[in-house]
């Protein structure tokens, strides 16, 4: 049995790690076709890396932290979803349909700014449905005097404006930078201890490629829920609790594996 999902790569639909060699090889797609910096390689392996030691499954302490980073997500005045590559060529109909749910517009902000990727960023929002993406007309961008690389240029609509800024798989001085400036910040890391997790406000330690369905999961659940409820749920939330309660999960899944060897 083979997988048509990659021309040059196929992987058997038996193989025991079929999931995870399905969105390497997203990856290395979306690099050919622009979607994906060369260096979005590298921070997607050092993301399997951790995925590996988190036993690759949702556990219940991303799940706290998604359900607060939603129901901050829906009490915000202006909330933003900041696509870069990796998330755009992983999980491109899964951004569209939380934007939707939670009325939260996506700026495309890059690291990386080389020619076409913020067009072939575009295309594959646009082919998933998406309506308005911001961050698309480099002239009308402002800067964030705060932070020195290419993620300063935002759109004066998007980013510029938001208080909650949702920024999966993010290098770390954009979040520190966005924190100074008054942003509440949403991380999906799925290292505990990278700067951008120990500067959110909310870090979910899950791969991307889980949480976002998670979160819609999450989203069209509490849509309704009143704010007192949603205010409850965030300020329940503790953030560095959370992130050592991942790295408990890191060491006794780690523990685990050494025990099977015993
Ligand atoms: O598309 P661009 O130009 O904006 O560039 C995007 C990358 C990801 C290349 C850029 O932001 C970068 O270099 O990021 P870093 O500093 O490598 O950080 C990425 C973080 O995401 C690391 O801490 C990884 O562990 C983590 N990560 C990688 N893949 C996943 C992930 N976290 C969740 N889900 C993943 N699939």
């Amino acid at each position: 049995m083979t997988s048509n999902n990659d021309q040059d790569h196929i992987i058997p639909l038996d193989h025991p790690r079929y999931e995870s060699l399905k969105y390497r090889h997203k990856i290395i797609e979306g690099m050919r076709t622009l979607i994906v910096a060369e260096a979005g390689l590298i921070a997607h392996g050092r993301g399997e890396c951790f995925d590996y030691m988190l036993g690759e499954k949702t556990n219940e302490t991303a799940k706290e932290a998604i359900k607060a980073a939603v129901a901050l997500l829906l009490t915000a005045k202006h909330a933003i979803i900041s696509v870069n590559g990796n998330t755009a060529a992983l999980c491109p109909n899964e951004l569209v349909e939380l934007s939707k749910i939670i009325n939260a517009p996506l700026e495309i902000n890059l690291f990386y700014r080389k020619k076409g990727r913020i067009e072939a960023i575009k295309n594959v929002l646009q082919g998933a449905g998406a309506k308005k993406i911001l961050g698309l007309n480099e002239l009308s961008m402002v800067e964030i005097e705060e932070l020195s690389s290419n993620r300063r240029n935002v759109d004066p609509n998007g980013i510029k404006i938001a208080d909650v800024v949702f920024v999966p798989l993010e290098d770390g001085d954009r979040t520190e930078a966005l924190k100074k400036i008054g942003k509440k910040i949403i991380a999906v890391d799925l290292n505990p201890i990278s700067r951008t997790s120990l500067w959110a406000d909310i870090t979910i330690v899950d791969n991307i490629v889980r949480a976002l369905p998670e979160m819609i999961k999450i989203a069209k659940k509490l849509k309704d829920a009143d704010e007192k409820e949603l205010i409850n749920i965030i300020q329940r939330f503790d953030n560095k609790k959370n992130i050592q309660l991942s790295l408990n999960t890191i060491i006794k899944y780690t523990k685990k594996q050494k025990k099977k060897l015993l």
